[in-house]
């Protein structure tokens, strides 16, 4: 873990981004960063990830429909006890460089996501905006989304750049598309998608591991099935608009005892959300 640690401090001028891919950020809600792990960095990622899958956390899911001769494998939470998935979040660049996309003194922790797909799988991810599924409010937060195999334009994550700013957009359950959290008509649907007007908005990229995109938490999102075995870490972090937001239905993922130690409107101060941005000397 002290040569990830050195290797990253010996980068982090490299890792200072340009005012270009900021300004994109912010008026895309979406970005691609080349060559932000290094290879040392992500070797221990990729044995993270399959630390992982050989031993899943209490909110893994596996997604699978019939006659799919693939599998959506997906869990959360697992930082505290994967050293790899601690040492990605916390002494990598990327809690520098998600301060500065979004513009923030601070870069603190919120979750991190195992997202799998096995080879052949035609699950769909469906277009989405995260926030509604999460407890927390403000629009000072960015997921990387971290491939360690190489993903193909046609499998990637895709974004409609822009859609950050739309508001909440009614979430649905992704299997069956149910307005499960509120009542029909209440919300502004997902667009239709397959609209030449909302595909010429369509971002995406191939990439490389080591590659990554970040995005905005009401970014509208979506990926295909993949043909190859694409596995992704997911790692989310919150600025310093950042507020809890309790909600009366059962967020993805859940932070079982939060309640009763953070009041609502709190800064997300609680040891489940550390402070990993600036960076303090003996973290
Ligand atoms: O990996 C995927 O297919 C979906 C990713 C996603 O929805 C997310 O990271 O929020």
């Amino acid at each position: 873990m002290t040569t990830m640690k050195s290797s990253v401090a010996e980068r982090d001028d490299a890792m200072s981004i340009d005012r270009a891919t900021i300004d994109r950020f912010d008026a895309d809600g979406a970005v691609v960063l080349r060559g932000v792990l290094s290879a040392d960095e992500l070797r221990a990622l990729a044995l993270g990830v399959e630390r992982n899958l050989s031993s899943p956390g209490e909110l893994a899911a596996v997604a699978s429909s019939k006659n799919d001769p693939g599998q959506f494998i997906e869990d959360f939470c697992n930082w505290q006890r994967i050293p790899e998935y601690e040492s990605t979040l916390k002494h990598s660049a990327l809690p520098h460089i998600a301060a500065q996309l979004m513009q923030s003194q601070t870069a603190r922790i919120y979750h991190d996501h195992l997202l799998v797909k096995t080879a052949g799988t035609r699950q769909p991810t469906p277009w989405h905006q995260d926030q509604p599924y999460y407890n927390v409010s403000g629009e000072q937060n960015v997921s990387f989304w971290i491939p360690v195999d190489p993903i193909q334009r046609e499998s990637t994550l895709e974004f409609l750049a822009g859609s950050h700013r739309m508001g909440w957009l009614m979430p649905r359950t992704f299997m069956t598309q149910q307005a499960q959290w509120f009542p029909e008509g209440s919300l502004r649907d997902i667009p239709d998608m397959t609209q030449p007007e909302m595909r010429e908005r369509v971002v995406g990229w191939a990439l490389q591991p080591g590659d990554c995109v970040a995005f905005h938490m009401l970014t509208l999102h979506a990926a295909s099935g993949s043909t190859t075995k694409r596995r992704v870490f997911s790692a989310r972090y919150l600025g310093d608009d950042a507020r809890y937001a309790p909600r009366p239905w059962r967020t993805s993922p859940e932070f079982p005892g939060l309640r009763e130690r953070l009041a609502d409107g709190a800064v997300m101060d609680d040891p489940l959300f550390p402070l990993v941005w600036p960076q303090k000397r003996n973290d």
